[in-house]
């Protein structure tokens, strides 16, 4: 390698020469254009992210492609990704696309070191435009939002032209194009060419390869993104913590609500709290990094179809009269049996007094949020009868998290969140149901989101096994909100179905425990539930999938007693 290292401080007068006095191979092993192709693409992302991090409003390469996945997939695909990963589902797309990047930045460097640099120029390109065009999508930040993409792409090309040259591999295809006879030499036994005889002036004429360097250049340019890839991080994390700093005193609710009482609990273990904590509540969104919204800058519009369109501050909102309520929210793609719902108080501003302020035409039938970045959830005027529908912010006591909506969300309900529970909601426009559709509707989801009756068994766990012949509660939660919910009842093994006790009745729009105790023969048995709405009408065993409005049948489990 030392030889080698000299060979390359060759003055070029002698390059003409060192092309036809070639002796050895110039065809770089794979693993060289590996290492090209990856580091250019590690300096070009960490470049984007930096740009990124810098400007809040623009958003990442990776995460720029990966939301026009999450915008295009079909709902098949996006069923199984929530379902298999639930909500790790961003993070295993985030590695996907990151993957693939890789994967495609060490081909086109081998394609650079074997076949000449234009093609990886070319393959880079090709990259940047599906960055540039990805960033266009929802909640784009305009003219600008390309450039992270760009800049990227630009630096990127230009690492992996430095990489080529300083590595010695810049000609490296032209000779193995243009003058193929002359990896012949190489396939002289190495017995009758042996290094040491070759003429030290000759040897000094070659243009090799310079492993050396081009490592060394690559190590530093790794090093150099894998800095500038942590200072975005930390950028990033400094503006949430500015908005954490700011230190909101809630303002005091104008209804404060006692706790609920003791009784909408039944003491069982492993039943889901009458208030799911907020760290354990289920997040779902199409947002691949959590909008992080300054509240010193951010407002609220009510705008479309009013007679006074209204601008709120932060300020202003919170320094509107607030309402407590309890409420249960769920999402639309929650199977039956599943955990993609929970109890809160919320604080918040009455949706419909700040609507009467705004002054609501006749002609608007629909009400629809709109997210800073892009979302949109619409749901019915007539919802608006009177339920403590609300522009949130605050939950279980604490101003809303940043993936939970900060500043603010609106919570409706009685309906699936798609449909309504806008986080991070910078806009809401009075519109018809004829001129616009929210987010999920050309995607095939329903029009309208209403809650279906639904009870989930949370004790035993489907699958346990319990002891025969001691006392085995049966217990879990059971919700239809806003109907409320009157009767649970629970049948094993195909018997008579057994009314449940129920947690006290407390608010309609919030789930309700229930709970069957039971002493199990030792064997298998199945446990079913069903739940009966305030209005009488019992949940349906007929099996439907989430699509387009939400799953219906019976959880049903089996236990093993012995
Ligand atoms: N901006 C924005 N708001 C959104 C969504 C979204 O994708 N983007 N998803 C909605 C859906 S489908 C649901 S179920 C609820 C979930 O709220 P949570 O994550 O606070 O539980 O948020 C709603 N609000
Ligand atoms: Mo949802």
């Amino acid at each position: 390698m030392p030889g080698v290292c000299k060979a390359s401080r060759v003055s070029s007068q002698t390059d003409t020469l060192s092309r036809q006095a070639q002796d050895s191979p110039t065809r770089s092993p794979w693993w060289i254009g590996a290492i090209a192709g990856l580091a250019s693409a590690a300096a070009g992302l960490a470049i984007g992210e930096l740009l990124a991090s810098i400007w809040t409003s623009l958003e990442s390469p990776v995460v720029s492609v990966g939301n026009r996945v999450v915008d295009n997939v079909p709902r098949w695909l996006k069923t199984w990704a929530i379902e298999t990963f639930g909500t790790n589902d961003k993070a295993v797309l985030l590695g996907t696309v990151a993957l693939l990047l890789a994967v495609g930045a060490a081909a086109l460097g081998i394609l650079a070191v074997r076949r000449g640099i234009r093609f990886g120029l070319i393959g880079i390109g090709i990259f940047t435009a599906v960055g540039m065009l990805a960033s266009l999508g929802r909640g784009s930040s305009g003219v600008l939002a390309p450039l992270p993409s760009l800049v990227g792409g630009l630096v990127a090309g230009g690492t992996l032209a430095l990489l080529m040259h300083r590595g010695n591999l810049d000609f490296a295809g032209e000779q193995a194009q243009s003058q193929p006879a002359q990896t012949l030499p190489a396939q002289t036994p190495p017995a009758q060419t042996p290094p040491a005889q070759t003429p030290p002036a000759q040897s000094m004429l070659l243009k090799v390869p310079n492993r050396r360097q081009f490592l060394g250049t690559a190590a530093g340019v790794t090093a150099g993104a894998v800095v500038i890839g942590g200072a975005a991080r930390w950028l990033r994390s400094q503006g949430v913590a500015a908005a954490e700093r700011l230190k909101i005193v809630l303002p005091r609710p104008t209804n404060a609500l006692a706790d609920p009482p003791a009784a909408v609990e039944l003491g069982v273990a492993d039943v889901s709290p009458f208030f799911t904590p907020t760290s354990e509540f289920y997040r779902i969104d199409t947002a691949l990094t959590v909008p992080r919204v300054d509240p010193s800058t951010w407002t609220l519009e009510v705008m479309g179809q009013v007679s006074t369109p209204i601008t709120l501050s932060y300020e202003q909102l919170l320094e509107r009269p607030m309402v407590e309520a309890d409420i249960t929210i769920a999402c639309v793609s929650n199977e039956v049996g599943g955990d993609l719902i929970g109890t809160a108080r919320w604080l918040g501003c009455r949706l419909d007094d700040l609507l009467k302020e705004a002054g609501v035409s006749a002609t608007a039938d629909q009400i629809v949020g709109r997210s800073v970045d892009g979302f949109t959830a619409g749901f019915p005027t007539a919802l608006l009868d009177g339920r403590d529908a609300l522009v949130a912010i605050a939950m279980n006591g604490e101003p809303l998290p940043a993936k939970h909506g900060f500043p603010a969300r609106l919570i409706v309900p009685g309906v699936y969140g798609y449909v309504s529970a806008t986080k991070w909601l910078s806009q809401i426009e009075l519109t018809t149901f004829e001129d616009f559709e929210g987010y999920w509707i050309p995607r095939g989801w329903s029009v309208e989101g209403p809650i279906k009756t639904q009870s989930r068994i949370d004790t035993p766990r489907n699958g346990s096994r319990v002891t025969a012949g001691t006392k085995v509660p049966i217990a879990g939660v059971a919700w239809a909100p806003i109907r409320g919910i009157s009767k649970v009842e629970v049948r094993i093994d195909n018997g008579e179905w057994q009314e449940a006790t129920l947690g006290q009745e407390y608010q309609k729009t919030t789930w309700r425990q229930w709970k069957l105790d039971w002493t199990p023969n030792s064997g298998e048995h199945k446990i079913a539930v069903r739940a009966t709405d305030g209005e009488g009408a019992t949940q349906t065993d007929q099996l439907a999938p989430v699509a387009p409005d939400g799953a219906t049948g019976w959880h049903t489990i089996t236990v093993y007693a012995e």
